[in-house]
């Protein structure tokens, strides 16, 4: 099964990590948005990264991939528990694709990825615009952050990947979540980034990344 996209990106880092905590056997393959592949196109209808290829099925969107993993692998399962915590897992997977995408975003692009990986200068006022939105949402984060287990108040689940792969991107930037200002999501973090599925996708990551860090 191929999985089109760099790690960098949150969403190719979540489909791998889900695949690991699961078992699943994917290989990372490149993909140029600007200048798709037939494959990566056939996978992602509007270039977006993740997309994969099981076979002759191609599929995009990190969200859409893992739901196929879930069905194929149930164990261990992306969301679980009573009516509460399973909607809390979605929620925290919501929150970390839009609300937290949406602003470390502007500040991982401009301060990252632009000027390290692309070449050319980032814009520094779309960086500070997504640098002082991420106080209220990291702060957020800070009053649900659990001080033992995880978000949704049961099992692990994808709300807890999804935010981490989030954070991850943001430690490009900067030493993210803060254990001085925001200790018990730093806690949490450290919970979450312990994993074995976790440790797996980090090196891969680190070797993909080793130039430009
Ligand atoms: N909802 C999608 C979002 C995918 C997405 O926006 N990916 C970004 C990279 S982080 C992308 O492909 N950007 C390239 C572009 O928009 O051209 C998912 O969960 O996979």
């Amino acid at each position: 099964m191929k999985i089109f996209g760099s790690l960098i990106s949150p969403y190719v880092r979540k489909v791998h990590v889900v695949a690991a905590e699961k078992g699943i056997a994917v290989e990372g393959a490149g993909a140029n948005p600007r200048d798709p592949s037939p494959e990566f196109a056939k996978a992602s209808p509007f270039r977006k990264i993740p997309a994969m290829l099981d076979g002759d099925f191609g599929l995009p969107d990190s969200t859409a991939i893992v739901t196929y993993f879930d069905a194929l692998q149930p164990e261990p399962p992306l969301v679980s528990g009573d009516a509460k915590q399973k909607a809390l897992a979605v929620w925290f997977e919501e929150f970390a694709d839009t609300i937290l995408f949406g602003s470390g975003i502007k500040v991982v692009f401009n301060r990252f990825v632009a000027p390290k990986i692309l070449g050319f200068p980032g814009n520094t006022d779309l960086a500070e615009q997504g640098e002082k939105e991420l106080v209220a949402i990291l702060d957020y984060l800070e009053s649900v952050a659990p001080a033992e287990g995880w978000l949704s108040g049961g099992e692990f689940s994808i709300g807890d990947l999804s935010v981490a792969c989030m954070l991850k991107s943001l430690n490009y930037v900067s030493p993210t979540p803060n254990p001085a200002t925001h200790p018990r999501t730093a806690a949490w973090y450290a919970r979450a980034t312990a994993r074995p599925a976790w440790a797996k996708v980090a090196e891969q990551e680190a070797a993909q990344m080793a130039a430009f860090v």
